[in-house]
């Protein structure tokens, strides 16, 4: 598996699934849940409806309507409070959960945005070693995804995943 760092919005990318950063209404927000929403179109936010909300940790999944991807992954990352409410394994929880979906509807490339650190202020370093920590473990075992990309939306969330992925 070949783990991409890249700069941009994650609602051009064309691949089989981006993830979303969403809440667990799975009723649309801010952020990069909002950017999601308008590029897909009212069609999501009716198929969204239709779920149930989801757990923080946990993961659905949606077609990508007018998106260049063909699914959503919504997933629900922790709020960080201090780090001392389980909110590394709540984030490692997503990361899975979404990997796990996607190898189970056949995506060879997915992309992630950087999961709870805006809104949900996580710090981005933390919350970096989380993701690509959990996405190298998945790769050990499960040899079906061939790319994942995580776009980061600013220079300093780009630079912290790249200097992790460096090292
Ligand atoms: N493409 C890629 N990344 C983006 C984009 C985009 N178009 N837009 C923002 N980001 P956030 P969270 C980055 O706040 O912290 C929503 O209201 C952003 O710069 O979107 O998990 C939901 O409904 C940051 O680096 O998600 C929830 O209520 C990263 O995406 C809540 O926010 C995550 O920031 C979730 O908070």
């Amino acid at each position: 598996m070949e783990i991409k760092i890249t700069k941009g919005d994650i609602t051009k990318i064309k691949c089989d699934a981006i993830v979303n950063a969403a809440n667990n209404s799975l009723l649309g927000g801010g952020g990069v849940d909002g950017a999601i929403h308008r590029a897909a179109g009212p069609e999501l936010l009716k198929e969204c409806r239709t779920l149930g909300g989801c757990a923080t940790g946990d993961a659905k999944i949606t077609k990508g309507y007018q998106l260049p991807a063909k699914y959503v992954i919504h997933t629900v990352g922790p709020v960080y409070y201090d780090g001392e409410h389980n909110e590394a394994n709540l984030l490692k929880s997503c990361y899975q959960r979404c990997l796990t979906l996607a190898s189970q509807y056949h995506c060879s490339h997915i992309a992630f945005p950087s999961i709870s650190t805006g809104a949900y202020r996580y710090p981005t370093s933390e919350a970096a070693k989380v993701a690509i920590e959990t996405i190298q473990e998945y790769a050990k075992d499960n040899h079906d995804i061939q790319c994942v990309e995580i776009v980061c939306f600013d220079d300093y969330t780009y630079q912290t995943y790249q200097k992790l992925i460096k090292e």
